[in-house]
């Protein structure tokens, strides 16, 4: 039988979004089930391998066609030992998945974290198409990067190349990231941090009218935030204003050390769209030193709320060398 068809698994603490793919990238099956994380490392895989079975059964596919698996997950993965390290959302550590994986479907198993593989997403079906070199940044709960460069991932020495939620952006906040260190970028301007930041100085009593959008504060998130700004909120400007500016200089710096051809940003965050890009630009363009680097597109990810899955399928690409799509 042809191989022709490659699975990929965008495994999270919530849910697992697992989809079955041509070499075109066209995704021919999409199954997606809550994760159920208190059933424990056994309990997830047997939901990992239904779904497997599930979108190869709903696209008539054969296991014997299928040139191989990606799975990407966030946190730290080892992408050659095939071993979970940490995942605190999952509750795990050192789970060695792509044994477990390819136990039970014995084919190539190829496993990464979650913005690398999304980066790959991007380089095979998204907003990375025709060029080699890309820095690919999710805003969302965390900040995650993934760093592409002449058309493969840039993994570095111990496979924590991109972990850029993690780069100190200021040494004097008072703020814990999770990872155990101060002033993470992570900790100041991903979607979590956004709301934290509106929730804190509305509770240390500055006027919003964010308070009255809501019945508790912990509802504050980045969409009610815009949503309150475009209503003439000042709390709510500043504090977009603020977060735009700190991923703008932090693009800044990366741009300084990377010179790539395209920066991708995608995650929640980046669904604020214009307000998000043209701020970022223009703080890039006010702020860095005049050299071709403040030039680079800035741009929206294409591969939308499949990008999991097209990451995870882009590893596989990416493994036997298949050559690019578009
Ligand atoms: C964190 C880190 C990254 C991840 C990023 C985005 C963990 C669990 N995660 O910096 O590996 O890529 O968040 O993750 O250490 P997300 O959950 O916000 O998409
Ligand atoms: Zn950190």
């Amino acid at each position: 039988m042809s191989r022709k068809y490659v699975v990929g698994v965008d495994l999270g603490g919530t849910k697992i979004a697992t989809g079955l793919g041509n070499m075109e990238g066209d995704l021919l099956a999409v199954r997606i089930i809550p994760t159920q994380a208190s059933l424990g490392v056994d309990g997830v895989i047997e939901r990992i391998h239904s779904t497997i079975y599930d979108v190869l059964e709903e696209a008539g596919a054969d296991i014997d066609e299928l040139y191989g698996i990606g799975i990407c997950s966030p946190g730290p993965v080892n992408p050659k030992t095939g071993m979970i390290a940490l995942a605190p959302n999952l509750g795990w550590e050192n789970v060695p998945l792509v044994q477990l994986i390819a136990k039970e479907f014995p084919v190539p198993v190829f496993l990464e974290n979650d913005a690398n593989a999304a980066a790959l997403g991007e380089l095979w079906f998204g907003a990375g198409r025709g060029v080699e070199n890309l820095l690919y940044i999710t805003v969302s709960t965390g900040i995650g990067g993934g760093i592409v460069l002449g058309g493969k991932i840039y993994r570095g020495r111990n496979f924590m190349a991109g972990e850029i939620g993690h780069a100190i952006f200021d040494a004097n906040s008072p703020v814990q990231c999770g990872c155990g260190q101060y002033g993470c970028i992570e900790t100041l301007a991903s979607g979590t941090a956004i709301a934290r930041i509106a929730r804190e100085r509305i509770q240390s009593g500055e006027e919003s009218m964010i308070r009255s959008m809501v019945d508790n504060l912990d509802e504050v998130d980045v969409r009610i935030i815009a949503q309150a700004e475009e209503k003439g909120d000042k709390l709510a400007k500043d504090v977009l204003d603020n977060a735009v500016r700190t991923l703008g200089l932090f693009i800044a710096s990366l741009l300084n050390i990377l010179d790539v051809d395209r920066v991708i940003i995608g995650g929640g965050v980046s669904k604020l769209g214009s307000r998000l890009f043209d701020g970022i630009n223009d703080v890039i363009v006010k702020n860095m030193a005049d050299i071709p680097a403040k030039n680079t597109p800035i741009v929206p990810s294409q591969t939308g709320d499949n990008v999991g899955i097209l990451g995870a399928i882009g590893l596989v690409f990416e493994s036997i060398g298949y050559s690019r799509v578009g």
